[in-house]
């Protein structure tokens, strides 16, 4: 099974879960380990935590993952 998905896709996905709690538009940490677990979860395989994972997305460490900074995961998964 491929991890690959279309950017819209990639979008709903993003969405459905940064709207569970807080800001609608940002992943908190919760919210990324949900996403990952239900849509990505070979990625589990090779990153060495959720923690770091969720650290190196969060470029602007603010504590939670925008759109543009889930990006840089979309790019990983595609690889
Ligand atoms: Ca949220
Ligand atoms: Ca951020």
């Amino acid at each position: 099974m491929s991890a690959k998905k279309s950017p819209e896709e990639l979008k709903n996905i993003f969405k459905k879960y940064a709207a569970k709690e807080g800001d609608p538009d940002q992943l908190s940490k919760d919210e990324l380990k949900l996403l990952i677990q239900a849509e990505f979860p070979s990625l589990l395989k090779v990153v060495s935590s959720l923690d770091d994972l969720f650290k190196e997305l969060d470029k602007n460490g603010d504590g939670e993952v925008s759109f543009e900074e889930f990006q840089v995961l979309v790019t990983k998964i595609s690889q």
